[in-house]
């Protein structure tokens, strides 16, 4: 536990380097994978954000905590490819326009492709239209939207809507995430699934390929 402190600490104080020698050492100490994200990594970028939300630090804090967390979810990445039932499956993931938060986002793309999904990933502010044009263009079975904004959630619906537009609706799935979305906005836009969290996410879509 201590080392998951120190680990959430380091983020805090945005040190790349000592996050990610932590996280090195976490991993040889034998602890798993999904502790180490959530107890240490997740729960440093929480207090982050509640600070954020207070004024109490700025973008630029922000985007060095971002950084520090990307080093250790890098180190993490091999051990959340799970071995397990494995699908082939081709989704194309991004983060909505008008929104710049990947790190959600990337530990989805990460997590599906441990489970043997070919991810294409378009990024962040991604219109509409390449999300559907990738998915046309791939011949993709899922098209993952995140979106961690309530003014950029929106663009979720364009997605579904352009997806029926261009005639692939019934051909592609639509999964939906990211903290301000839940249930019941899938539901509302028209959307096939939404999880919680990167791993619901992966178990989901995996669940929808082999289905
Ligand atoms: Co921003 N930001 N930010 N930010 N930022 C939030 C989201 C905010 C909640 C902070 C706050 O006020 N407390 C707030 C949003 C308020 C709202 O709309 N409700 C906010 C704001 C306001 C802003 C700006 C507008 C600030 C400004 O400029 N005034 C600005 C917007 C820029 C833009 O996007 N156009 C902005 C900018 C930034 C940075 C660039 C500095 C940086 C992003 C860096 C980056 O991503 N590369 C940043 C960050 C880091 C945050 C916080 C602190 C952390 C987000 C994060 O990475 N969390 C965030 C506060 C918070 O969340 N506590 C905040 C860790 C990550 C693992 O969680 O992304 O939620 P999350 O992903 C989760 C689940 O949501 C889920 O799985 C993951 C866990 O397993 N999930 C999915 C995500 N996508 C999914 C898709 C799925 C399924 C599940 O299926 C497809």
């Amino acid at each position: 536990m201590e080392l998951m402190n120190q680990i959430s600490t380091a983020l805090q104080a945005g040190k790349a380097k000592d996050v990610k020698a932590l996280v090195q050492q976490a991993i040889d100490e034998g602890n798993s994978a999904s502790s180490i994200l959530n107890e240490g990594l997740v729960s440093g970028m929480n207090v982050i954000g509640a600070k954020f939300k207070n004024n109490e630090i700025y973008v630029p804090d922000v985007l060095i905590a971002a950084r520090a967390m990307k080093a250790g979810t890098e180190l993490l990445k091999p051990l959340l490819k799970e071995a397990g039932v494995k699908a082939s499956g081709k989704v194309v993931i991004g983060t909505v326009a008008g929104d710049l938060h990947d790190i959600g986002k990337n530990l989805v793309a990460m997590m599906m492709e441990g489970k043997g999904m070919e991810i294409i990933d378009l990024g962040c502010d991604v219109p509409a239209e390449r999300f559907v044009q990738a998915a046309i263009d791939n011949d993709a079975q899922i098209i993952a939207c995140s979106a961690l904004l309530t003014t950029t959630m929106g663009e979720m619906k364009s997605v579904v809507e352009l997806a029926r537009e261009k005639g692939i609706r019934d051909k592609v799935t639509i999964m939906v995430g990211g903290a301000p979305v839940n249930e019941s906005y899938c539901n509302q836009i028209g959307a096939d699934i939404y999880s919680a969290d990167a791993a619901t996410a992966a178990e989901a879509a995996l669940a929808k390929l082999l289905a």
